[in-house]
């Protein structure tokens, strides 16, 4: 983006008060040639102002590690975001719509790793830094009018990332690799799909995710959370919903949207 960096920084304060004050806003690629290593320098000063303002880096998201989630937005590169101990809620909790510009959810995968992870590596490095896996659900809301972006948006939008929430961790000795899950909105699935949808394997996202971060001087952390992204497509959150996503062998999720 014409290597202005306080452009950047300019850019960054737009993202993070569109997200904390839940607003809409154009995307940057109407008006910026931004790139995909401008908008990576976005999201990062975006989440320094959120560690400014007190909230902790406590993992990462992996984007668009499925099919039916790069044909929902039209975008055809996985993509990440950073966690911070904010965006967590409580399993079983209510979140407020009123918090969100326009919310969807999609069930997840996560991984607490026990071992740093950079680099390189292996799926079977990645999974010897596992210490757990649980079924997750994330709470996806881009800033940007009309949910719609170019790639550089919505990564520079810490890629839609906004809320997570995780179910019972339990050890990874079950091959996660092709569980059948659903999405349940009041009850009713409303997505159907198995973990197999994550790049053919959850590991693979894991493995991705550590080289992605590299990619910026980053390692993957031991305690931190891996979300290795949406198995199916997202679906958007009204008021008064109960969100759950059912994992074979993993158990449930839930929450609840409050107004
Ligand atoms: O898979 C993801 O979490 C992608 C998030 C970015 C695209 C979207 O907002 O759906
Ligand atoms: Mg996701």
């Amino acid at each position: 983006m014409n290597g202005i960096v306080t452009g950047l920084g300019e850019l960054a304060r737009i993202a993070d008060d569109a997200a904390r004050l839940a607003h809409a806003i154009p995307q940057f690629t109407d008006r910026l040639a931004l790139t995909v290593d401008d908008a990576y320098a976005v999201q990062a000063l975006s989440l320094a102002r959120r560690a400014a303002r007190g909230e902790r880096r406590v993992g990462m998201k992996m984007g668009l590690t499925s099919r039916a989630k790069m044909a929902q937005v039209g975008v055809d590169e996985m993509i990440w975001g950073r966690l911070t101990d904010a965006m967590q809620v409580e399993e079983g909790g209510t979140i407020r719509r009123s918090a969100y510009v326009h919310p969807r959810v999609e069930p997840e995968l996560a991984f607490l790793l026990k071992a740093p992870l950079a680099g390189r590596v292996t799926a079977a490095q990645a999974l010897a830094a596992v210490e757990a896996v649980a079924p997750a659900l994330e709470i996806i809301d881009s800033r940007y009018r009309d949910f719609k972006f170019a790639l550089p948006d919505v990564i520079a939008d810490n890629s839609s990332s906004s809320g997570f929430v995780v179910g019972q961790w339990r050890r990874p000795d079950l091959d996660v690799g092709n569980l059948g899950l659903a999405l349940l909105a009041d009850g009713q699935p409303v997505q159907v799909g198995s973990t197999a949808a994550i790049l053919g394997h959850p590991v693979r996202s894991l493995v991705a995710a550590a080289r992605l971060v590299a990619q910026w001087g980053e390692r993957l952390e031991a305690g931190w959370i891996v979300l290795a992204g949406g198995a199916t497509a997202a679906h958007p959150l009204a008021p008064g919903m109960a969100v759950r996503a059912d994992m074979q062998g993993l158990g449930s999720v839930s929450f609840q949207v409050g107004e």
